[in-house]
């Protein structure tokens, strides 16, 4: 299949390749969907290229003042930025105030079918963050509530080097289980699980055919 993510919504279903390796539950309302996007990959990161090039990928500061080791953009009406006042989602990208660049109908539609599989029906998301791993870095233990609606699950899609997703519990003091992420794979937790702990254990150096030396996950929320 080809998309070329100007015109109408893909008809992801119509296209014969298009079929999850497997699911797994992960928790209540957890769910890894394996290759859920595999089919869809060289477009996606085509898209997220474009994405890139009208907002760069950029290191943030975290409110303490470090520098973030995930780089990140966004796309969407709302993007999430990380600085001294905060953490706040904000129409407009800060370093050019121009506002995010549109969320592509492939990535929005991607993301609402893995939502109505893992059973969040009628998943609208707003915003879409942009992360890249090189080898080495992590993404600490954390809660994801800077978003107003908590009824609204989220939804990950990782593309290039796998990684070691860690899903946490209720607090951070609980066990986190290791969750391989692979070149495909949609993440959905939502629910019950909505403010689950979790991070990323460090990348491991490698090499993907297609983005080569990094991992992009692409994080879809309804933020407002
Ligand atoms: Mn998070």
């Amino acid at each position: 299949m080809s998309f070329d993510g100007r015109g109408a919504t893909p008809d992801l279903f119509a296209d014969p390749h298009f079929s999850p390796v497997g699911s797994e539950r992960l928790g209540e309302q957890a769910w890894l969907l394996r290759g859920w996007a595999r089919e869809f990959a060289a477009e996606l990161y085509a898209s997220v290229q474009a994405l890139l090039a009208q907002a760069p990928l950029r290191q943030m500061l975290t409110p303490g003042g470090q520098r973030m080791a995930v780089a990140t953009s966004s796309c969407g009406a709302l993007g999430w930025t990380s600085s001294a006042a905060g953490y706040r989602y904000l129409p407009r990208d800060p370093d050019s105030g121009r506002p995010w660049p549109a969320m592509p109908a492939l990535l929005a539609e991607l993301a609402a079918r893995a939502a109505q599989e893992a059973g969040f029906a009628g998943f609208a998301p707003d915003t879409c963050l942009i992360n890249r791993y090189l080898p080495g870095v992590r993404l600490s233990l954390h809660q994801d509530r800077d978003e107003q609606d908590l009824t609204q699950p989220i939804v990950s899609l990782s593309l290039g080097l796998p990684a070691v997703f860690l899903l946490g519990g209720a607090t951070r003091a609980e066990r986190q289980r290791p969750v391989l992420l692979e070149h495909g794979d949609a993440l959905v937790w939502g629910g019950v699980d909505r403010l689950r702990f979790h991070g990323v254990r460090p990348l491991k150096a490698g090499w993907h055919p297609l983005l080569g030396e990094q991992r992009i996950n692409l994080t879809f929320r309804k933020a407002r």
